[in-house]
């Protein structure tokens, strides 16, 4: 192994209780921006399951790094990786029968662009795909009708032998089962327990702060800005 290699990341993840997530192939205006940016949010993360390209990507960086908060790509497809944030988030996939989505493709783009590759920046995160709708599970083939004990051995895998610093339990478009997360909770010893998926309102934020330890917000951005913006407010009151 190579001496330089740093895995701490320079940004520290773990006080991200509320984090919004913006997609470059949606539009958003500058005041709204301006809106997410200032709400108080401890992090935006760019990323989407679909029409990432590179264009688009810097250009909703270079909005968003107007403001003092982190920000963080969530890498989907290797074309879009943009140099200029303060830490980039990879996902591995965890409840597929695919090994490209687990560590294909990692290892593809490691062989490929390993020597330029920003070790102190990188989060693996462990992902657990439950809504059989959503574009990143049927792009992965995810296997999604997990009961909530087969979620949490997942969870363990990534948490216990992986070690990977987070594990994302992920229903983007669906708000999902809390128990489920609760129970993945539970088993984990060191990673970080991301929920993401359906928001829409402060009761279900409310309930994700309790389940999970970091609360993403995604598509209620570009539906329901004022709705959006209360969820920061809700999580950041749950202890
Ligand atoms: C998507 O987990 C995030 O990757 C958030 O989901 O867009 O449904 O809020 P929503």
């Amino acid at each position: 192994m190579e001496d330089n290699i740093v895995h701490t990341p320079v940004i520290s993840i773990e006080a991200w209780r509320h984090v919004f997530k913006l997609d470059p192939d949606k539009d958003i205006s500058d005041d709204d921006l301006d809106r997410i940016c200032l709400s108080g949010t401890d992090a935006i993360v760019v990323g989407g399951s679909s029409g990432v390209t590179f264009e688009n990507t810097v250009e909703l960086m270079s909005r968003i790094r107007r403001y003092e908060l982190p920000a963080a790509l969530e890498v989907s497809n290797l074309d879009s990786v943009v140099p200029g944030f303060d830490a980039y988030l990879i996902p591995m996939v965890l409840n597929t029968p695919n090994p490209d989505w687990i560590v294909g493709q990692h290892q593809r783009a490691i062989q490929q662009y390993g020597y330029m590759i920003p070790w102190e920046l990188i989060i693996p995160e462990g992902y657990i795909i439950l809504n059989p709708e959503a574009t990143a599970a049927k792009l992965t083939e995810a296997e999604t009708g997990l009961t909530a004990a087969e979620a949490g051995a997942y969870a363990q895998v990534a948490d216990k032998l992986m070690r990977l610093p987070v594990v994302y339990v992920e229903y983007s478009g669906m708000y999902g089962d809390m128990e489920l997360v609760h129970h993945v909770r539970k088993g984990l010893s060191h990673a970080q327990l991301f929920y993401g998926g359906g928001i829409r309102t402060e009761e279900q934020a409310r309930e994700a702060a309790e389940a999970a330890d970091t609360v993403v917000v995604g598509n209620i951005v570009y539906e329901d800005m004022e709705a959006a913006l209360r969820t920061v407010e809700a999580v950041r009151l749950t202890p």
